[in-house]
């Protein structure tokens, strides 16, 4: 019996992402990142083929290396311009039906009390199709001055984020209860006992008062979170519903998904009550030397001169002030610690020369269709995955490729289910639950209003 597994686009509101630039490769349409149309059909693309969300990736902040933006950064279009990813999760809710819609949003930059009201709102109007990516932002140096907020050390942030999450839950669980709106016209709006007062004093946060927004079809919108470090996977299985994962071997992804279920479990929760998902990214060709030829030109479409800027800008530090055969192990970071971690059995040379390639993920699988799909087999069932991140090298073409050649594979092995016209909200789809507020052993649930 094949497990079904879950499928969300990776996508970022900028020409590239992932600290590569690919944007130049004639099969790449999101160099028009700022135009509507753009994110209409990749939305109706993947809904149609029966995804299950899209993800919208954020950063804030720039490449900094001593204290300069290198000019490769705008002439590749690499760290900036970008747009507003809950907005544009806002103007895809009319073009879509049933496809999940979720966003990064950061715990260290804005306060929390506007935050619930942007996500309450886009979760309202979508009927609850919205998610959040928790994040403590991984390109934080350079995020925290253009806020002019102090900066916060990387396992700090975690705990930041963890005040905020109280802020949060008290304000989507408990500020005002279900049917708290009658809009009777002949008799009242709303019924003034189910709205509360909510009170927080935490080390970071602060908020006093009644919730701007009415409870939400899911309360709390799907909660996603995409850190790797333990810290990260700590906060994950604590209030992570699900957990993006980066991309890697049986192994690697089998050691992630152990140990955030371990979390989970620590946290009273089920270890299936975390579900893993890892990207994912593929160049698929009708031959293996067909793909191969594929992702040569991937790599020809790239400027190699990326590489320092773009590493700098995930953790703050400059490669190339370093000797080449310098042990990445000795690096340390207070922004992505993943993005040292990965690579703790290289040298700062073999980073250097790797790096455009593939960014803060890894390389593609390059082969044919069946190849491809066999892989996602393997990796689900050898590291115990609840689904996939699909990153398209170069979009929209890759995901295109992926729908029209792999899907239909991995739908006849019973892997991927099939499209469905059902309104479902996204924590009901992704959970496989009935009920789309969050199950009772969350601990956002422990806030709900009780009668
Ligand atoms: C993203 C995927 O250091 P950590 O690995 O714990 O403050 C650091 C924090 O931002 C990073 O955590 C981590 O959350 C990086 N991250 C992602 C990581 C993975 C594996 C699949 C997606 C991610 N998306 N950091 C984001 C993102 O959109 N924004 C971000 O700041
Ligand atoms: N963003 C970060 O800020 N830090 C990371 O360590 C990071 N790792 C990622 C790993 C994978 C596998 C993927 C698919 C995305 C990751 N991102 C990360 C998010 C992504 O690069 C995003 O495009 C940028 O943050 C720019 O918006």
């Amino acid at each position: 019996m094949v497990k079904q597994l879950r499928l969300g686009l990776f996508e970022n509101a900028q020409a590239n992402d992932s600290g590569t630039a690919t944007w130049r490769h004639p099969d790449n349409g999101r160099y028009l990142f700022d135009k509507l149309d753009y994110w209409r059909d990749t939305a109706r693309m993947v809904e149609d083929a029966g995804f299950d969300f899209l993800f919208l990736a954020d950063a804030w902040g720039w490449a900094d290396v001593a204290g300069e933006r290198p000019e490769i950064c705008s002439v590749e279009g690499l760290d900036l311009p970008r747009l507003d990813p809950a907005i544009i999760l806002g103007a895809l809710i009319p073009e879509t039906t049933r496809l999940g819609l979720v966003a990064t949003g950061s715990t260290l930059l804005e306060p929390p009390y506007a935050f619930a009201r942007r996500m309450a709102t886009l979760d309202i109007l979508s009927g609850g199709r919205i998610g959040w990516n928790v994040v403590t932002t991984g390109t934080a140096d350079t995020a925290v001055q253009g806020f002019g907020v102090p900066m916060v050390g990387h396992d700090d942030r975690y705990e930041m984020a963890d005040d905020f999450m109280q802020v949060v839950y008290k304000l989507w669980e408990q500020a005002w209860e279900e049917g708290a709106l009658e809009r009777d016209k002949s008799g009242r709006f709303a019924d003034p006992g189910k709205v509360h007062r909510i009170s927080h004093d935490g080390k970071y946060f602060r908020s006093h008062g009644f919730g701007n927004t009415s409870r939400s079809p899911q309360g709390t919108p799907l909660l996603l979170q995409a850190g790797a470090s333990p810290a990260g996977r700590a906060f994950g299985g604590k209030h992570g519903e699900a957990m993006f994962v980066g991309s890697g071997t049986v192994e690697q992804l089998r050691g992630h998904s152990t140990a955030i279920r371990q979390e989970a479990v620590a946290n009273g929760r089920r270890a299936d009550e975390v579900k893993i998902l890892s990207a994912f990214s593929a160049v698929i060709g009708a031959t293996e030397e067909e793909a191969q030829r594929k992702y040569a030109s991937v790599a020809e479409a790239q400027n190699p001169d990326v590489t320092v800027a773009s590493y700098a800008w995930f953790t703050g530090l400059d490669l190339s002030a370093y000797a080449p055969e310098t042990p990445m192990s000795e690096l340390y970071t207070e922004l992505s610690q993943t993005q040292v971690a990965r690579f703790a059995d290289k040298t700062v040379g073999d980073v250097l020369r790797d790096w455009h390639g593939h960014g803060v993920g890894a390389r593609p699988v390059v082969g044919t269709a069946e190849q491809v799909a066999d892989r996602m087999i393997e990796l689900a069932d050898g590291a115990d995955l609840d689904g996939f991140l699909f990153s398209p090298v170069i979009p929209p073409a890759s995901t295109k490729d992926f729908i029209e050649q792999v899907l239909p594979i991995l739908r006849e092995r019973g892997a991927i289910a099939e499209p469905s016209d059902e309104p479902q909200t996204l924590r009901e789809r992704i959970m496989g639950t009935s009920s789309p507020a969050l199950a009772d052993s969350h601990p956002g649930a422990a806030y709900r209003a009780r009668r």
